[in-house]
Protein backbone atom coordinates (compact mmCIF):
# COMPACT_ATOMS: atom_id res chain seq x y z
CA UNK A 1 0.00 0.00 0.00
CA UNK A 2 0.66 2.91 1.37
CA UNK A 3 5.27 2.60 1.26
CA UNK A 4 4.46 2.97 -2.58
CA UNK A 5 7.94 4.37 -4.12
CA UNK A 6 5.76 6.78 -6.30
CA UNK A 7 5.25 10.48 -4.08
CA UNK A 8 1.96 10.66 -5.64
CA UNK A 9 -0.90 9.40 -2.77
CA UNK A 10 -2.75 6.56 -3.53
CA UNK A 11 -6.61 7.52 -4.08
CA UNK A 12 -8.62 5.73 -1.52
CA UNK A 13 -12.00 4.95 0.18
CA UNK A 14 -12.98 5.44 3.50
CA UNK A 15 -15.45 3.20 5.09
CA UNK A 16 -17.01 3.85 8.38
CA UNK A 17 -19.33 1.13 10.59
CA UNK A 18 -21.67 2.59 12.88
CA UNK A 19 -21.55 0.12 15.59
CA UNK A 20 -23.17 2.14 17.51
CA UNK A 21 -20.76 2.40 20.08
CA UNK A 22 -20.06 6.55 21.60
CA UNK A 23 -18.31 8.67 19.68
CA UNK A 24 -18.04 7.37 16.41
CA UNK A 25 -16.56 9.41 14.15
CA UNK A 26 -19.48 10.10 11.15
CA UNK A 27 -17.08 12.65 9.10
CA UNK A 28 -14.08 10.45 9.47
CA UNK A 29 -12.13 13.12 10.06
CA UNK A 30 -9.52 11.26 11.75
CA UNK A 31 -9.16 8.27 9.50
CA UNK A 32 -8.91 10.65 6.82
CA UNK A 33 -6.00 12.65 8.54
CA UNK A 34 -4.74 8.90 9.09
CA UNK A 35 -4.95 8.29 5.42
CA UNK A 36 -3.06 11.67 4.63
CA UNK A 37 0.01 11.07 6.85
CA UNK A 38 0.25 7.71 5.77
CA UNK A 39 0.35 8.60 2.04
CA UNK A 40 -3.78 8.54 0.76
CA UNK A 41 -5.58 10.55 -1.00
CA UNK A 42 -8.98 9.87 0.59
CA UNK A 43 -11.21 10.49 -2.52
CA UNK A 44 -14.46 9.41 -1.31
CA UNK A 45 -15.96 8.25 2.28
CA UNK A 46 -19.24 5.62 3.02
CA UNK A 47 -20.88 5.34 6.32
CA UNK A 48 -23.27 2.89 7.54
CA UNK A 49 -24.90 1.57 10.46
CA UNK A 50 -25.13 -1.98 11.51
CA UNK A 51 -25.97 -3.75 14.67
CA UNK A 52 -22.87 -6.18 14.91
CA UNK A 53 -19.98 -6.78 12.00
CA UNK A 54 -21.17 -9.28 9.81
CA UNK A 55 -18.58 -12.25 10.63
CA UNK A 56 -17.74 -12.90 7.23
CA UNK A 57 -17.60 -8.99 4.91
CA UNK A 58 -17.57 -6.77 8.24
CA UNK A 59 -20.63 -4.94 6.56
CA UNK A 60 -23.60 -6.80 4.62
CA UNK A 61 -23.28 -8.05 1.31
CA UNK A 62 -25.22 -5.08 0.02
CA UNK A 63 -23.16 -2.44 1.55
CA UNK A 64 -19.78 -4.61 -0.04
CA UNK A 65 -21.38 -4.31 -3.49
CA UNK A 66 -21.77 0.22 -2.98
CA UNK A 67 -18.44 0.04 -1.86
CA UNK A 68 -17.16 -1.39 -5.10
CA UNK A 69 -19.29 0.78 -7.10
CA UNK A 70 -18.38 4.01 -5.29
CA UNK A 71 -14.83 3.08 -5.35
CA UNK A 72 -15.11 2.51 -9.04
CA UNK A 73 -16.82 5.55 -9.80
CA UNK A 74 -13.81 7.50 -8.03
CA UNK A 75 -11.14 6.01 -9.10
CA UNK A 76 -10.16 4.52 -5.76
CA UNK A 77 -6.97 2.02 -5.71
CA UNK A 78 -8.13 0.80 -1.76
CA UNK A 79 -10.21 0.50 0.74
CA UNK A 80 -9.64 1.96 4.00
CA UNK A 81 -11.60 0.77 7.36
CA UNK A 82 -11.81 2.77 10.30
CA UNK A 83 -12.27 -0.54 12.27
CA UNK A 84 -10.25 -3.35 12.85
CA UNK A 85 -10.94 -6.10 10.58
CA UNK A 86 -10.45 -9.83 11.30
CA UNK A 87 -8.04 -11.24 9.41
CA UNK A 88 -11.11 -13.45 7.60
CA UNK A 89 -12.89 -10.41 7.02
CA UNK A 90 -10.33 -8.70 5.51
CA UNK A 91 -9.29 -11.69 3.20
CA UNK A 92 -12.99 -11.99 2.20
CA UNK A 93 -13.52 -8.33 1.59
CA UNK A 94 -10.31 -8.04 -0.89
CA UNK A 95 -11.98 -11.17 -2.83
CA UNK A 96 -15.59 -9.46 -3.26
CA UNK A 97 -14.15 -5.79 -3.98
CA UNK A 98 -11.04 -6.55 -5.58
CA UNK A 99 -9.47 -4.36 -4.25
CA UNK A 100 -6.63 -3.87 -1.40
CA UNK A 101 -8.32 -3.80 2.14
CA UNK A 102 -7.09 -1.92 4.97
CA UNK A 103 -7.96 -1.67 8.52
CA UNK A 104 -7.22 1.86 11.07
CA UNK A 105 -4.61 -0.97 12.56
CA UNK A 106 -2.63 -1.47 9.93
CA UNK A 107 -2.94 2.06 8.71
CA UNK A 108 -1.23 3.10 12.11
CA UNK A 109 0.98 0.69 12.47
CA UNK A 110 2.29 1.77 8.65
CA UNK A 111 2.64 5.66 9.81
CA UNK A 112 4.93 3.98 12.89
CA UNK A 113 6.92 2.40 10.23
CA UNK A 114 7.78 5.57 7.70
CA UNK A 115 8.25 7.32 10.76
CA UNK A 116 10.52 5.35 13.14
CA UNK A 117 14.16 7.01 13.32
CA UNK A 118 16.24 5.89 15.75
CA UNK A 119 17.30 1.73 16.06
CA UNK A 120 15.24 0.99 18.85
CA UNK A 121 11.76 2.59 17.21
CA UNK A 122 12.40 0.68 14.10
CA UNK A 123 12.95 -2.23 16.42
CA UNK A 124 9.59 -1.87 18.01
CA UNK A 125 7.81 -1.13 15.17
CA UNK A 126 9.52 -4.20 13.22
CA UNK A 127 7.85 -6.29 16.13
CA UNK A 128 4.21 -4.61 16.19
CA UNK A 129 4.32 -5.49 12.42
CA UNK A 130 5.34 -8.79 12.64
CA UNK A 131 3.22 -9.68 15.60
CA UNK A 132 -0.06 -8.16 12.90
CA UNK A 133 1.35 -10.44 10.46
CA UNK A 134 1.26 -13.16 12.00
CA UNK A 135 -1.80 -13.61 12.58
CA UNK A 136 -2.86 -13.24 8.74
CA UNK A 137 -2.46 -15.52 6.42
CA UNK A 138 -1.76 -13.34 3.60
CA UNK A 139 1.09 -13.16 1.78
CA UNK A 140 2.05 -9.25 2.89
CA UNK A 141 5.52 -10.02 4.36
CA UNK A 142 7.67 -11.58 1.09
CA UNK A 143 10.57 -8.89 2.20
CA UNK A 144 11.15 -11.15 5.15
CA UNK A 145 12.78 -13.87 2.69
CA UNK A 146 15.14 -11.10 1.23
CA UNK A 147 16.05 -11.01 4.60
CA UNK A 148 16.64 -13.93 5.23
CA UNK A 149 19.26 -14.48 2.01
CA UNK A 150 17.67 -17.62 1.50
CA UNK A 151 19.98 -19.83 3.13
CA UNK A 152 18.41 -22.48 4.97
CA UNK A 153 15.56 -20.63 4.33
CA UNK A 154 13.26 -23.68 2.96
CA UNK A 155 11.40 -26.65 5.13
CA UNK A 156 11.64 -30.19 5.14
CA UNK A 157 9.69 -31.25 2.03
CA UNK A 158 6.09 -31.14 1.99
CA UNK A 159 5.98 -28.40 4.24
CA UNK A 160 2.85 -25.92 3.18
CA UNK A 161 3.41 -22.29 1.88
CA UNK A 162 1.36 -20.87 5.02
CA UNK A 163 3.72 -23.06 7.80
CA UNK A 164 6.60 -21.99 6.56
CA UNK A 165 5.31 -18.36 6.45
CA UNK A 166 3.78 -18.65 10.09
CA UNK A 167 7.48 -20.42 10.89
CA UNK A 168 9.59 -17.44 9.41
CA UNK A 169 7.22 -15.49 11.10
CA UNK A 170 7.79 -16.59 14.63
CA UNK A 171 11.64 -16.37 14.35
CA UNK A 172 11.99 -12.74 12.93
CA UNK A 173 9.24 -12.49 16.25
CA UNK A 174 11.63 -13.90 18.10
CA UNK A 175 15.08 -12.75 16.63
CA UNK A 176 13.60 -8.80 16.94
CA UNK A 177 12.49 -9.12 20.72
CA UNK A 178 15.77 -10.90 21.60
CA UNK A 179 17.48 -6.88 20.16
CA UNK A 180 14.79 -5.22 21.63
CA UNK A 181 15.80 -6.54 24.82
CA UNK A 182 19.66 -5.45 24.28
CA UNK A 183 18.48 -1.88 23.64
CA UNK A 184 16.23 -1.67 26.41
CA UNK A 185 18.86 -3.15 28.61
CA UNK A 186 20.89 -0.28 27.23
CA UNK A 187 18.49 2.46 27.69
CA UNK A 188 17.96 1.46 31.92
CA UNK A 189 21.49 1.61 32.06
CA UNK A 190 21.63 4.75 30.11
CA UNK A 191 18.70 6.01 32.24
CA UNK A 192 19.99 4.91 36.06
CA UNK A 193 23.13 7.06 35.02
CA UNK A 194 21.26 10.06 34.07
CA UNK A 195 18.23 9.49 37.14
CA UNK A 196 20.66 9.76 40.20
CA UNK A 197 18.85 10.33 43.79
CA UNK A 198 16.13 12.73 43.58
CA UNK A 199 15.73 13.23 40.05
CA UNK A 200 12.47 14.71 38.57
CA UNK A 201 11.30 13.88 35.58
CA UNK A 202 8.25 14.95 33.72
CA UNK A 203 6.92 13.30 30.41
CA UNK A 204 5.26 15.16 28.14
CA UNK A 205 2.07 13.01 27.01
CA UNK A 206 -0.97 13.68 25.08
CA UNK A 207 -3.49 13.20 21.85
CA UNK A 208 -1.23 12.77 18.49
CA UNK A 209 -1.09 16.65 17.37
CA UNK A 210 -2.12 18.02 20.74
CA UNK A 211 0.91 20.22 20.19
CA UNK A 212 3.32 18.32 22.38
CA UNK A 213 6.25 18.42 20.41
CA UNK A 214 5.44 22.25 20.06
CA UNK A 215 5.09 22.98 24.15
CA UNK A 216 8.75 21.11 24.39
CA UNK A 217 10.15 23.27 22.43
CA UNK A 218 8.62 26.22 23.93
CA UNK A 219 9.94 25.31 27.21
CA UNK A 220 13.35 24.05 26.62
CA UNK A 221 13.97 26.22 23.60
CA UNK A 222 14.90 23.32 21.64
CA UNK A 223 14.40 22.17 18.08
CA UNK A 224 11.98 18.92 18.43
CA UNK A 225 10.09 18.07 15.08
CA UNK A 226 6.71 19.31 15.13
CA UNK A 227 4.07 19.17 12.13
CA UNK A 228 0.22 19.30 11.58
CA UNK A 229 0.44 15.70 11.39
CA UNK A 230 -0.20 12.45 13.51
CA UNK A 231 2.40 11.01 15.06
CA UNK A 232 5.19 13.46 14.35
CA UNK A 233 7.16 12.38 17.03
CA UNK A 234 7.96 8.33 17.29
CA UNK A 235 11.58 8.95 19.57
CA UNK A 236 11.76 10.21 23.30
CA UNK A 237 13.43 13.28 23.29
CA UNK A 238 14.54 14.48 26.61
CA UNK A 239 16.30 18.09 27.79
CA UNK A 240 17.32 19.47 30.51
CA UNK A 241 14.83 22.28 32.41
CA UNK A 242 15.64 25.15 34.78
CA UNK A 243 12.81 25.77 37.23
CA UNK A 244 12.93 28.45 39.73
CA UNK A 245 9.83 30.45 42.11
CA UNK A 246 10.04 33.77 43.09
CA UNK A 247 12.15 33.34 46.48
CA UNK A 248 15.14 32.38 44.34
CA UNK A 249 15.04 28.28 45.07
CA UNK A 250 15.40 26.55 41.45
CA UNK A 251 16.72 23.05 40.72
CA UNK A 252 16.85 21.72 37.28
CA UNK A 253 14.27 18.52 36.10
CA UNK A 254 14.66 16.72 33.05
CA UNK A 255 11.75 16.77 30.81
CA UNK A 256 10.81 14.45 28.03
CA UNK A 257 8.52 14.29 24.42
CA UNK A 258 7.06 11.07 23.77
CA UNK A 259 4.82 9.52 20.98
CA UNK A 260 1.12 11.05 20.70
CA UNK A 261 -2.04 8.57 21.61
CA UNK A 262 -4.77 7.70 19.39
CA UNK A 263 -8.62 6.43 19.72
CA UNK A 264 -7.86 2.40 19.44
CA UNK A 265 -4.06 2.02 19.57
CA UNK A 266 -3.31 -1.38 18.28
CA UNK A 267 -2.32 -3.35 20.96
CA UNK A 268 0.43 -4.48 19.11
CA UNK A 269 1.96 -1.12 19.29
CA UNK A 270 1.44 -0.79 22.88
CA UNK A 271 3.39 -3.96 23.30
CA UNK A 272 5.85 -2.92 21.20
CA UNK A 273 6.42 0.65 22.47
CA UNK A 274 6.75 -0.67 26.31
CA UNK A 275 9.91 0.81 26.49
CA UNK A 276 9.34 4.28 24.69
CA UNK A 277 6.07 4.45 26.92
CA UNK A 278 7.72 3.54 29.80
CA UNK A 279 9.07 6.83 29.97
CA UNK A 280 5.90 7.92 30.91
CA UNK A 281 5.66 5.70 33.69
CA UNK A 282 8.32 6.11 35.61
CA UNK A 283 8.26 10.03 35.56
CA UNK A 284 7.82 11.93 38.50
CA UNK A 285 4.75 14.40 36.71
CA UNK A 286 3.21 13.74 33.55
CA UNK A 287 2.26 16.82 31.51
CA UNK A 288 -1.01 16.03 30.24
CA UNK A 289 -1.06 18.20 26.77
CA UNK A 290 -4.44 18.76 25.29
CA UNK A 291 -5.74 20.35 22.25
CA UNK A 292 -8.77 22.69 23.92
CA UNK A 293 -9.68 24.03 19.82
CA UNK A 294 -10.43 20.44 18.84
CA UNK A 295 -14.30 19.40 19.77
CA UNK A 296 -13.32 16.32 20.96
CA UNK A 297 -10.95 16.82 22.96
CA UNK A 298 -13.00 15.20 25.88
CA UNK A 299 -12.90 11.88 24.22
CA UNK A 300 -9.23 12.45 23.43
CA UNK A 301 -8.39 13.02 27.07
CA UNK A 302 -10.30 9.77 27.99
CA UNK A 303 -8.39 8.30 25.66
CA UNK A 304 -4.94 9.07 26.89
CA UNK A 305 -6.31 8.05 30.50
CA UNK A 306 -6.72 4.81 28.91
CA UNK A 307 -3.15 3.96 27.35
CA UNK A 308 -2.21 5.55 30.90
CA UNK A 309 -3.70 3.01 32.07
CA UNK A 310 -2.73 -0.10 30.31
CA UNK A 311 1.25 1.26 30.52
CA UNK A 312 0.75 1.68 33.88
CA UNK A 313 1.13 5.31 34.53
CA UNK A 314 -2.28 6.16 35.89
CA UNK A 315 -0.84 6.87 39.36
CA UNK A 316 2.01 9.87 38.45
CA UNK A 317 0.53 12.86 39.04
CA UNK A 318 -1.06 15.12 36.28
CA UNK A 319 -0.99 18.57 35.56
CA UNK A 320 -2.98 19.06 32.50
CA UNK A 321 -2.16 21.71 29.88
CA UNK A 322 -4.96 22.79 27.55
CA UNK A 323 -3.20 24.61 24.42
CA UNK A 324 -3.78 26.29 21.43
CA UNK A 325 -5.76 28.96 23.27
CA UNK A 326 -5.22 31.40 20.60
CA UNK A 327 -7.44 29.07 18.40
CA UNK A 328 -10.20 29.60 20.39
CA UNK A 329 -12.99 32.13 19.68
CA UNK A 330 -13.08 34.86 21.98
CA UNK A 331 -16.47 33.28 23.64
CA UNK A 332 -14.52 29.76 24.29
CA UNK A 333 -11.15 31.90 25.77
CA UNK A 334 -10.83 30.35 29.38
CA UNK A 335 -12.18 32.52 32.46
CA UNK A 336 -9.48 32.16 34.90
CA UNK A 337 -5.58 31.23 33.33
CA UNK A 338 -5.79 28.10 35.53
CA UNK A 339 -7.97 26.14 37.50
CA UNK A 340 -9.45 22.65 38.36
CA UNK A 341 -10.37 20.03 35.70
CA UNK A 342 -12.57 16.92 37.10
CA UNK A 343 -11.27 13.76 35.54
CA UNK A 344 -13.74 11.45 36.80
CA UNK A 345 -14.24 11.96 40.41
CA UNK A 346 -10.84 13.04 40.58
CA UNK A 347 -9.82 17.00 40.38
CA UNK A 348 -6.73 17.67 38.37
CA UNK A 349 -5.06 20.53 38.23
CA UNK A 350 -4.96 22.53 34.65
CA UNK A 351 -3.32 25.46 32.97
CA UNK A 352 -4.38 27.03 29.33
CA UNK A 353 -1.74 28.25 27.38
CA UNK A 354 -0.60 28.36 23.76
CA UNK A 355 2.59 26.81 23.13
CA UNK A 356 2.59 29.03 20.07
CA UNK A 357 2.32 32.30 21.04
CA UNK A 358 3.41 31.56 24.59
CA UNK A 359 0.48 32.67 26.40
CA UNK A 360 0.18 30.96 30.05
CA UNK A 361 3.56 29.51 29.77
CA UNK A 362 5.35 31.68 32.50
CA UNK A 363 2.63 30.45 34.53
CA UNK A 364 2.99 27.04 33.13
CA UNK A 365 6.71 27.21 34.52
CA UNK A 366 5.38 28.73 38.12
CA UNK A 367 3.26 25.28 38.69
CA UNK A 368 5.92 23.01 37.72
CA UNK A 369 8.31 24.62 39.39
CA UNK A 370 6.14 24.14 42.86
CA UNK A 371 5.65 20.45 42.00
CA UNK A 372 9.67 19.91 41.90
CA UNK A 373 10.35 22.12 44.60
CA UNK A 374 9.80 20.81 47.84
CA UNK A 375 6.96 23.42 49.43
CA UNK A 376 6.10 25.06 46.65
CA UNK A 377 2.95 24.13 46.47
CA UNK A 378 1.32 26.65 48.81
CA UNK A 379 3.46 29.59 46.86
CA UNK A 380 1.75 28.67 43.13
CA UNK A 381 -1.81 28.33 44.51
CA UNK A 382 -1.11 31.56 46.22
CA UNK A 383 0.44 33.43 43.03
CA UNK A 384 -1.33 31.66 40.49
CA UNK A 385 -4.88 34.30 41.34
N1 LIG B 1 -2.86 27.40 16.92
C1 LIG B 1 -1.97 26.66 17.59
N2 LIG B 1 -1.39 25.62 16.99
C2 LIG B 1 -0.50 24.89 17.70
C3 LIG B 1 -0.17 25.21 19.05
N3 LIG B 1 0.73 24.29 19.49
C4 LIG B 1 0.96 23.45 18.45
N4 LIG B 1 0.23 23.81 17.36
C5 LIG B 1 0.22 23.17 16.04
O1 LIG B 1 -0.33 21.86 16.15
C6 LIG B 1 0.33 20.96 15.25
C7 LIG B 1 0.87 19.77 16.00
O2 LIG B 1 1.92 20.19 16.84
P1 LIG B 1 3.02 19.19 17.42
O3 LIG B 1 3.77 19.95 18.45
O4 LIG B 1 3.76 18.51 16.34
O5 LIG B 1 2.05 18.12 18.12
P2 LIG B 1 2.44 16.77 18.88
O6 LIG B 1 1.47 16.63 20.01
O7 LIG B 1 3.88 16.74 19.21
O8 LIG B 1 2.07 15.72 17.76
P3 LIG B 1 2.65 14.22 17.50
O9 LIG B 1 4.10 14.19 17.78
O10 LIG B 1 2.31 14.02 16.07
O11 LIG B 1 1.86 13.32 18.41
C8 LIG B 1 1.42 21.79 14.57
O12 LIG B 1 0.92 22.22 13.33
C9 LIG B 1 1.63 22.96 15.51
O13 LIG B 1 2.09 24.10 14.85
C10 LIG B 1 -0.81 26.35 19.64
O14 LIG B 1 -0.59 26.71 20.80
N5 LIG B 1 -1.70 27.02 18.86
MG1 LIG C 1 5.33 15.48 18.66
Amino acid sequence: MILSESDAATPALLVGVDLGRPHFDANLAELSELARTAGLDPVAKLTCKRQAPDAALFVGSGKAEEIKNLAQTHGAKEILFDQALSPAQQRNLERELGLPVYDRTLVILEIFAQRARSFEGKLQVELARLQYLSTRLVRRWSHLERQRGGIGGRGGPGETQIELDRRMIGEAIRRTKSRLEDVKRQRQTQRKRRDGAGHFGISIVGYTNAGKSTLFNALVKARAYAADQLFATLDTTTRQLYLGDAQGRGRSVSLSDTVGFIRDLPHGLIDAFQATLQEAAQAQLLLHVVDASNPDHPEQIEQVMQVLNEIGADQVPQLLVFNKCDALGPERQPISAHDQYLMGQKPIERVFVSARTGTGLPLLRQALAARALPEGAENWAQSAH
